[in-house]
């Protein structure tokens, strides 16, 4: 049964402290609503970002973030039972709910919907032990995948795989995965090498070059310490022409400088990661002449979601992470800010 209150994870003003609270648990759900027991919950840097405020878009206040949560539905609103029912295990992740009628929506492009509603951002979201979410857009968890290891890929994993399908590249060609050694990037490395491409990850310090080598990265290259990070990354090509596309997923904008620069002629560059008051300049001129194509991607649509998931259930990407209790997200928080997580972190909101 549902309890009357649950433990919530609340930052109350923009740049304020995340504090763990007793909340009213919903009683009423409207119409399409499912309320889920969310028992596991990854950490993502978009989480940071929203509770610091330092992007150009704000979240509303006061705020339950999270956007990698896995739990069990265990109450419908009016006409959610079309689409799930009590007791199956569901992801909520970034894209709470979208129209599904417009244009975009049509074409899959459902983050982009007009009416897109994210958890942990204009809707309460994964850190807490009752949330409420859409049916028709929880992602079913796949049996044989735990929920502890499936959460991160709710954020991390669905952007990242759709970032490898934007890339759009054949077997064999190589993408350097800029910020190999975070959440995102880690999952990126996997979804890379399981879609045949040879992985040159970027990142920093003797952990993440690890992590990422015992993800199958062909190489690594480290970022603060390397003096000529365009010629070190090129070097790590057969013809020294560069990689076939870079997938930023770092979160400082210094790993948008040079990427341009070292994608070989025709390469593509997928923006992903969302530092602040980031900008990379097209230089109009050599973008044509060597043909250069920028293809940023964002989150995923309900099928990239299924689809990132079930690499997991077939045991081709696996999640890093450390489990931690809710009640730390603040020292977790901070840990991210100075850049010390390998891999991912994931929450038991029981803790
Ligand atoms: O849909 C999207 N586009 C989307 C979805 C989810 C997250 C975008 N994001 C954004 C987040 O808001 C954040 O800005 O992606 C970024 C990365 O999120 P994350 O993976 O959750 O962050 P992390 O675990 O802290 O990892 C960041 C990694 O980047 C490295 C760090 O060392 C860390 O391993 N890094 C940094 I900071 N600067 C770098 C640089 N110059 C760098 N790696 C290479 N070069
Ligand atoms: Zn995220």
């Amino acid at each position: 049964s549902v309890p009357k209150q649950h433990k919530a994870a609340i930052v109350q003003k923009e740049g304020g402290e995340v504090k763990v609270i007793d909340v009213d648990t919903p009683q009423k759900l409207e119409r399409g609503q499912v309320l889920v027991k969310v028992l596991f919950s990854g950490i993502c840097h978009t989480d940071l970002h929203a509770q610091i405020g330092d992007w150009p878009a704000h979240a509303t206040f006061p705020l339950c973030g999270g956007h990698e949560g896995a739990g069990v539905v265990v109450a419908l609103g009016e006409g959610a039972d079309q689409f799930v029912k009590k007791g199956d295990r569901v992801g909520i992740k970034w894209l709470a709910d979208s129209c599904l009628t417009c244009d975009f929506c049509r074409h899959g492009n459902e983050p982009n919907c007009q009416a897109a509603k994210m958890h942990g951002f204009t809707e309460h979201g994964s850190f807490q032990q009752y949330a409420v979410s859409f049916a028709r857009h929880v992602t079913p968890i796949p049996d044989g995948l735990s929920l502890e290891a499936a959460a991160p890929l709710l954020c991390a994993g669905v952007t990242v795989w759709k970032a490898v399908k934007t890339a759009n590249l054949t077997p064999g060609q190589t993408v350097a995965i800029v910020g190999a050694g975070g959440g995102l990037g880690h999952l990126a490395v996997q979804y890379a090498k399981a879609a045949g491409l040879r992985v040159i990850s970027i990142d920093t310090g003797d952990d993440k070059q690890l992590l990422t080598q015992q993800l199958g990265s062909d190489h690594f290259v480290d970022f603060a310490t390397e003096k000529d990070l365009v010629a070190a990354v090129k070097a790590k090509t057969s013809d020294g022409l560069g990689p076939h596309a870079a997938i930023v997923a770092a979160s400082g904008a210094k790993a948008y400088e040079q990427a341009l620069d070292y994608i070989r002629p025709t390469g593509a560059l997928v923006p992903v990661g969302l530092p602040p008051n980031a900008a990379c300049k097209y230089d109009i001129f050599f973008g044509v002449f060597f043909t250069k194509r920028i293809l940023p991607s964002y989150v995923g649509n309900r099928q990239d979601a299924i689809e990132s998931l079930q690499f997991a259930a077939d045991g081709k990407v696996k999640v890093i992470y450390k489990a931690r209790g809710l009640t730390e997200l603040a020292s977790i928080y901070d840990d991210m800010h100075h850049g010390k997580i390998a891999g991912r972190i994931v929450v038991d909101n029981s803790k």
